[in-house]
């Protein structure tokens, strides 16, 4: 069966880069992984198109060619995906879909033929066994989590690498924490499931033989959740796979525990990451307790991220406002904690409650549920009534974001961070792909952007005090005029204007 493997368009976000991108002539971050992975379980002979919608568009030609449509979504992209369900039921394929978006929804998909929901592992070969005898049902799903040692590795030829800025690789699935809010441990469960090292070496390679070179995004819900395994085998091999080669830069999620275990942090590094991100959330003690975000309480957080970027890593940050417990000097508190900490790449949202969550449940309870969560939290909306009002919370939360992002702020954090952080020996050279982005930010950011001055004070500081970060430094000047289009496009659209 010709086969289209669709991954619909996501609006402007904040991880979507869209506005950082172009500096390095990309058009998406990272590749559909859910369907590289669905490509590697079809019968091999079945032909295989992936059309990420995100790098180029859904042609008549395409349609025309196809029999079948395996859609891939998270709620972010329900708009794209609900125009793309259309086309295909009008060029006459069949419609499969599965992933996130799908999970909850599916009495506002009419037009799909099969719900292949939760993890494939588990509900696509039924689906297939029964297309095949011609009974297929229409919703498949599971209530059990699958062994990951049987996933197959992506299947990177359905790719064109160049698009891309990064590729991504999973490790693991789930998390040893409860967070309220958080619908990962709905999704995918409390006990981390893991790959074994020779599946990461195999996809890694698959990567490295078909030529990529760039970074690439352990996309687990929390890394660190089987320490012992990372410590004793993950990561000496990674270490191993790194010689003889260019490094490979590598960047995860984790909780902030991670702080704790200096051989780990140690072991990440040489492994070659640079980068994690960490649910931070509110430097309140009460709100952290009203999630239950229990890795994060009685510990001097500030600390625990400056010793996480002394031990090379950067860490980028997700901060929550609108707890319940939560009053209007949050806004202040959160600022001034995020200022200190040096986290550059701080994702900043109003607190939502995506279906599947403790949380979700709870405002449904106590009658606090408004509308569908949007699927982006950095948004400025929420489906929930906060305690604090929606307008304060709505006013407070703008004008977090539009100081952060600031560029004497936003470049002040950067600078906080630089001088903190205790960069790796082993870094990729410079290439060419980095000095053309340099080039291109002198000019549209050092010459005409509204940061101009703070752009070229960092960077006169780093050619004098720390010339090795500069590459870093351009980096958070091109992430910044990310940043603030977002901000400014949420604003916009929270204004009517
Ligand atoms: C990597 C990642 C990203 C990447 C981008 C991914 C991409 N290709 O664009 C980045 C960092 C950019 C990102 C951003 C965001 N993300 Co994100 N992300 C993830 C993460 C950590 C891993 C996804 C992944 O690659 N998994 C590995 C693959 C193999 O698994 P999979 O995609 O789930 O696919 C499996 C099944 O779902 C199923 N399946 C999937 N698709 C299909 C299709 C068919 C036809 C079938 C049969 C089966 C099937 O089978 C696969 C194998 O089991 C997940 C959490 C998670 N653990 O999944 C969150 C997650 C997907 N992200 C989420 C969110 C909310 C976001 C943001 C909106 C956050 C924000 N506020 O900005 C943004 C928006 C993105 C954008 N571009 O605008 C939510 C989605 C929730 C939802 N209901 O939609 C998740 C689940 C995290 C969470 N805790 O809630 N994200």
């Amino acid at each position: 069966m010709k086969t289209l493997l669709i991954y619909p368009e996501y609006p402007e976000t904040f991880w979507g880069f869209k506005y950082a991108l172009k500096f390095i002539r990309k058009k998406a971050a990272l590749p559909p992984l859910g369907l590289l992975t669905i490509g590697a379980m079809l019968r091999q002979d079945w032909p295989k198109r992936l059309i990420d919608m995100n790098v180029t568009g859904l042609t008549d030609k395409d349609l025309e060619w196809a029999e079948c449509a395996f859609i891939s979504a998270m709620s972010i992209q329900r708009t794209s995906a609900l125009e793309t369900i259309k086309r295909c039921k009008k060029a006459g394929l069949k419609v499969i879909v599965g992933g996130p978006l799908f999970s909850g929804e599916q009495d506002q998909f009419d037009d799909v033929d099969h719900f292949v929901l939760n993890e494939a592992e588990l509900t696509l070969a039924p689906f297939l066994a029964d297309l095949e005898k011609g009974c297929a049902e229409r919703i498949y799903s599971a209530t059990e989590f699958c062994d990951i040692h049987e996933t197959p590795s992506p299947m990177w030829e359905l790719l064109n690498f160049k698009h891309y800025a990064s590729m991504s690789i999973q490790f693991s699935r789930g998390c040893p924490f409860n967070c309220e809010f958080c619908n990962v441990t709905a999704l995918f469960g409390h006990r981390p499931r893991i790959k074994t090292s020779d599946q990461i070496i195999a996809e890694l390679d698959g990567l490295y033989d078909r030529g990529w070179r760039g970074q690439v995004f352990f996309v687990d819900d929390n890394f660190i959740g089987n320490k012992n395994f990372l410590k004793s085998d993950l990561l000496p091999a990674l270490i191993q796979w790194q010689k003889g080669k260019k490094m490979i830069p590598f960047n995860t999620e984790a909780s902030i525990n991670l702080a704790d275990d200096k051989k780990l942090m140690d072991l990440m590094v040489k492994a070659g990451f640079d980068t994690v991100f960490i649910g931070i959330e509110t430097p309140d003690e009460k709100g952290l307790t009203e999630c239950n975000k229990v890795q994060n309480r009685n510990r001097d957080m500030i600390e625990s991220i400056k010793i996480i970027q002394r031990a090379g890593l950067q860490v980028q940050g997700g901060f929550i406002v609108g707890f319940d417990s939560d009053t209007p000097s949050i806004f202040q508190r959160q600022i001034d904690f995020i200022q200190k900490s040096g986290i550059v790449t701080a994702m900043v949202g109003m607190l939502n409650a995506p279906p599947g969550t403790k949380l979700y449940e709870r405002m449904m309870k106590e009658g606090r549920l408004i509308g569908l969560f949007s699927g982006d939290n950095v948004d400025g909306k929420t489906n929930i009534i906060p305690r604090m009002g929606l307008d304060t919370l709505k006013d407070g939360y703008s004008r977090m974001i539009q100081h952060l992002y600031a560029p004497k702020q936003y470049y002040q954090r950067a600078k906080t961070f630089l001088k903190e952080y205790e960069m790796p020996r082993t870094r990729i050279p410079v290439d060419f792909q980095r000095i053309i982005a340099a080039f291109r930010s002198s000019i549209r950011l050092g010459f005409f952007g509204r940061e101009r001055f703070q752009y070229w004070k960092i960077l006169s500081w780093a050619f004098f005090r720390r010339p090795r970060v500069i590459p870093l430094a351009i980096t958070f000047a091109i992430y910044g005029h990310h940043f603030r289009k977002i901000a400014k496009l949420n604003c916009i659209e929270r204004r009517g204007i």
